[in-house]
């Protein structure tokens, strides 16, 4: 453990730091965020009166188009000479937000990425290629600070230019690759395309995150790499990659309780919900400096593993996320995650784990296919054999998902790769048909 006085600190303390820190977050970003001032006041929710933890749920939530619409700056609660560094998310609508950093911030934020790598099992004698995106998305620096505060080599290289990534990882001996785990997956493809296998290689661990994956996909990246593969979960409204993380249990990610608050609440009600039940994950952050959040909405949808766990943290661990409420496809009145169906298909020998979702209309009504390729080795020009597979698919993801979904089989390699975050979902009800 990186820092075993706060990871396996005892619970109650625990709580009277969160609101001790909770009291002293919401005193400050009243006084300085006129949103959270106009919103405070119109709710009727009097910052001073906060005693307890459970008086989180009579403070509003704070939403996407809040921060959106307080573009660049107007959710800062620190002057700008205060703030030395920005990073933005573009979000799935394309429209921008910023997230801003005291010195103070980046030194937690290091600490905690410190904490991520070393739950992973990182530690100095490991060698990092961080192959997150490095600029205004916070993959790439997040794990960079993380990584050097280990005292961990680190290797800064970015996405893409995917070949020289694996030349790097052959010849500086990488020990630990951080990426998405979908750009994992060409790494380990292109790797063996090159002739390499990169299971003879020292790498021996995978921090992958940023993007929804199911337990399947785990299972075929460590195969695939000969590693051990972590999911390692945050977003940038809150902080970036360091929220919260799996430890060697990989049983649920521990959310570092001590610099954020987590809720799960119901998206309709707004309530929260038993743990144990799903529903949207709720942030607060009680350490941030320049951007506070309060209440967080994030649309990932989880929910709160029960009990302790036997790695000895006391940090509460949410189940890995399921998908975003942006991404929920509802096909016949049954909801269903990309995620959902990729715990499908990379259970199915024959089809490589490759696929989309692909919603179009017909007439009024939305329709769902999926595509997904057909594996390297398979003869995509026999008809039967096509038909075959075809059926399996629909009836395994009927069976488990209790949906009938289209599905089209398509050739290996033609459906996008992605260096950052996999696009699962390609909407075309707006362009009149597939
Ligand atoms: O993706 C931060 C990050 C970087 C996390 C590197 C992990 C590793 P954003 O670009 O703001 O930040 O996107 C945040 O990505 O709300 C989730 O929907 C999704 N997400 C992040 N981590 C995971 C994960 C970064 N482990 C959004 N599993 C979040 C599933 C994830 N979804």
């Amino acid at each position: 453990m990186f820092q075993p006085e706060l990871e396996a600190m005892d619970r109650e303390r625990l709580d009277e730091l969160q609101s001790e820190r909770l009291r002293e977050t919401l005193r400050r970003v009243y006084l300085n965020v006129p949103l959270y001032r106009t919103k405070f006041d119109e709710a009727g929710f009097d910052a001073e009166s906060v005693r307890s933890l459970a008086d989180l749920r009579h403070v509003p939530f704070t939403v996407k188009d809040d921060l959106r619409s307080a573009y660049p700056y107007g959710m800062f609660a620190v002057p700008m000479r205060d703030v030395v560094r920005v990073h933005a998310s573009s979000g799935t609508t394309g429209q921008i937000t910023v997230v801003g950093y005291t010195a103070g911030d980046i030194e937690r934020w290091s600490d905690l990425m410190a904490r991520t790598l070393a739950s992973a099992g990182a530690t100095a004698d490991d060698i990092i290629q961080v192959a997150y995106g490095y600029g205004l998305f916070t993959g790439g620096l997040g794990v960079h600070y993380g990584s050097e505060r280990l005292g961990a080599t680190t290797i800064p290289i970015s996405g893409g230019n995917t070949r020289r990534q694996i030349q790097v990882m052959q010849d500086f001996g990488v020990t630990l690759l951080a990426a998405t785990p979908s750009y994992a997956l060409l790494l380990g493809e292109t790797a063996l395309e090159m002739g390499v296998d990169v299971r003879d290689l020292p790498l021996r661990a995978g921090v992958f995150g940023a993007e929804p994956w199911s337990e399947n996909m785990r299972v075929q990246l460590e195969e695939l790499l000969g590693i051990s593969a972590i999911d390692i979960y945050g977003l940038s409204e809150v902080l970036g990659p360091g929220v919260a993380a799996e430890c060697a249990s990989k049983h649920g990610l521990h959310v570092n309780e001590d610099h954020f608050i987590i809720e799960i609440v119901d998206p309709e009600t707004l309530l929260p919900v038993p743990d144990g039940e799903y529903g949207e994950v709720v942030f607060t952050t009680i350490t941030k400096e320049a951007i506070p959040v309060i209440r967080y909405r994030t649309r990932d949808i989880s929910r709160i593993v029960p009990g302790t766990c036997t790695c000895g943290r006391t940090f509460r661990r949410m189940e890995r996320i399921s998908g975003r409420t942006d991404d929920m496809l509802i096909v016949r009145g049954v909801n269903v995650f990309p995620s959902q169906i990729e715990q499908v298909l990379t259970g199915i020998p024959g089809v490589a784990p490759h696929y989309q979702v692909v919603l179009t209309k017909r007439g009024v009504m939305d329709h769902v296919e999926v595509h997904v390729e057909v594996g390297p080795d398979f003869a995509f020009d026999e008809i039967k054999a096509l038909e075959r597979l075809q059926r399996h698919v629909r009836g395994e993801i009927a069976s488990a998902l209790a949906i009938s979904i289209d599905v089209k089989l398509v050739e290996p390699k033609s459906i996008q790769r992605s260096e950052g975050k996999a696009k699962r979902v390609v909407d075309l009800r707006d362009e009149g048909g597939a």
